[in-house]
């Protein structure tokens, strides 16, 4: 019986590249600090917050002349959060530069996330371990979680548990909910002289934990390249049997990075932008006239198919939508409390209930959705009070209302063609995915970066690498202060610092280059079928990023020249 397959054999010897800031061993690093910092908005009630982390300076490492010896320490990784492929390679990384800083150095994984440290539950990695994990997807190494750190007692037991272990450092590894966690832990540390760092590292497949200082979360690339390589498959079917129209979900929560990358990968007929819509106040009957119109233009050439692509958040962007969420939020706040509605058994009477608590037109907005939806909605939370939106069918609610709206233009003798959809959504295919060499190398040097960090007695900072269209050898190792990403926001119906998202920027080369273009892809099918992602051969097939990081920074670059 075979154990494993020839390609996961071959990943094993993969070696991932670092930048050649680091590339000349974890003792022989030199540090150079940038200008003190401010966080993104609400400073006041921020720096107030978190006293002794907040405003430290971005910092950059370069190769130094002297090597220095390193005293013996135990440092804690957490997974947190979503999968993102190349999880298994910051803990490679990590663990190579703590064992090349001292090799009697230990590394402690918490099982399941931020709830490990919380409950002590641990495994200590080991050559063996750790060997038969790298280059591989996935985060089953220790498991992942989504568990919330704010109260005094999860610190309070977080602390016990890396006394125990001796532990003085913890890395952790998340998106922008997790690092919010990271810099809330870092903070109480250094209030309660804990002498325990904490430093983060970008992860996540939306794309949203990202500003000047970060380019890409890790995981974005190689999941998008996987929803690239389905979504030009689709195409291509779509255009051989002419029949149907796929509507594609694809996960990004609330942002739209993944929709637009692998709508410039493939050019699909429709992209929906949830950021886009939010500017210009699309109504969701505008939204479905946009779409009829362009699937009644196509049928009239004879076209009856086509591929839309659709955000999973798109639901939070439509304004109606976002202005009756975040009352419904507010009402669900209350519920888990209110006797008078944990009676109620009967979805439609909790509906009742729920809209009879909700401002008026709110209240109609929520009524007038199909039923499934009104149920997806009021599904739990997540810990950090986040809608679970990849839950909610949006792709269906559009199809059923497109599906009316063609009625209406048929029986008015406008529409003479077919209609027939299919349904998809794509998120966990590319969280797990092998990282492609980009995302293997990135996450190998966040992981070593990370432990540079440490080195240099930093804490409430995340591991950055910048420079990413060029070389690895050219990339930029340092970190940047946790709080300058941060501002106060509304979770679970109080206001709570939180990492803010980046969302698309429409005035962005990327969204530009789909603004100029969607036309002509809308009715001309320029389909572009990019295939899987590439682990060996010509390095302009398996080294290069995504479009959107390619275009960012050859747009840096060009207002730098100026
Ligand atoms: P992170 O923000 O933790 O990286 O998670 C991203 C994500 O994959 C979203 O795209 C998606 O909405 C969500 O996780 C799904 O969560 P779950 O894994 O709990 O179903």
């Amino acid at each position: 019986m075979k154990e494993l397959s020839s390609l996961q054999i071959e990943r094993l010897k993969y070696q991932p590249k670092l930048p050649s800031s680091l590339a000349g061993g974890i003792n022989s690093l030199k540090l150079t600090e940038g200008n003190k910092t401010e966080c993104v908005k609400d400073a006041e009630q921020i720096k107030k917050l978190f006293e002794n982390t907040y405003g430290k300076p971005v910092v950059t490492f370069e190769t130094s002349n002297t090597t220095e010896s390193a005293p013996e320490r135990n440092i804690g990784v957490i997974l947190s959060g979503g999968q993102a492929p190349g999880g298994h390679n910051v803990i490679a990384g990590l663990y190579d530069a703590l064992k090349q800083s001292n090799p009697n150095n230990k590394l402690f994984g918490f099982l399941g996330g931020p709830s490990g440290v919380i409950d002590g539950k641990y495994i200590e990695f080991s050559d063996e371990l750790i060997n038969a994990y790298r280059n591989t997807g996935g985060f089953d190494i220790i498991g992942s979680g989504r568990t919330k750190l704010e109260t005094e007692e999860q610190f309070e037991k977080a602390l016990d548990n890396c006394k125990k272990l001796n532990i003085s450092g913890i890395v952790i590894i998340g998106g922008d909910d997790s690092n919010t966690n990271a810099a809330m832990l870092a903070e109480w540390f250094v209030k309660n002289n804990a002498n325990i760092q904490v430093i983060g590292c970008p992860k996540t497949i939306d794309g949203d934990l990202k500003n000047d200082q970060i380019e890409i979360s890790f995981g974005f690339d190689t999941a998008t390249k996987t929803y690239a390589e389905l979504i030009g498959n689709i195409l291509r079917d779509a255009n051989s049997a002419k029949k149907y129209w796929h509507f594609i979900k694809l996960m990004g929560r609330s942002a739209t990075h993944v929709g637009l990358e692998v709508a410039l990968q493939t050019q699909p007929n429709i992209t929906l932008i949830s950021e886009e819509v939010e500017a210009k106040n699309m109504s969701l009957k505008q939204i479905v006239d946009y779409m009829t119109d362009i699937i009644v233009k196509r049928a009239n050439e004879g076209k009856n198919f086509g591929v839309a692509l659709i955000p999973e958040g798109l639901i939070e962007f439509i304004p109606e939508m976002k202005t009756m969420i975040a009352n419904l939020n507010d009402v669900m706040s209350t519920l888990e409390q209110d006797a008078s509605y944990n009676k109620l058994t009967v979805p439609a009477d909790r509906f009742n209930f729920i809209e009879s608590r909700m401002e008026k037109e709110n209240a109609e907005v929520f009524e007038s959705l199909p039923v499934l939806i009104k149920a997806q909605l009021l599904m739990d939370r997540d810990p950090h009070g986040n809608v679970q939106v990849s839950k909610i069918e949006t792709e269906k609610l559009l199809i059923e209302m497109i599906k009316v709206r063609l009625e209406e233009i048929k029986a008015q003798g406008e529409f003479m063609g077919k209609f027939s959809d299919q349904c998809h959504f794509f998120g966990y295919e590319g969280r797990c995915a092998f990282p492609s060499n980009f995302d293997a190398d990135y996450c190998y040097s966040l992981g070593y970066n990370a432990f540079a960090l440490m080195k240099f007695g930093l804490t409430g900072y995340l591991s950055s690498v910048k420079n990413l269209s060029a070389p690895a050898q050219e990339w930029i190792a340092g970190g940047v202060p946790l709080t300058m990403m941060m501002n106060m926001e509304k979770r679970h119906g109080q206001f709570k610092p939180v990492i803010k998202k980046a969302l698309v920027d429409l005035n962005g080369p990327a969204f530009k280059i789909l603004e100029e273009n969607r036309q002509k892809w809308a009715m001309e099918d320029k389909y572009i079928f990019p295939g899987s992602i590439q682990y060996f051969g010509p390095s302009n097939v398996c080294d290069i990023t995504t479009e959107t990081l390619r275009l960012e920074n050859a747009a840096k670059r060009t207002i730098a020249a100026v």
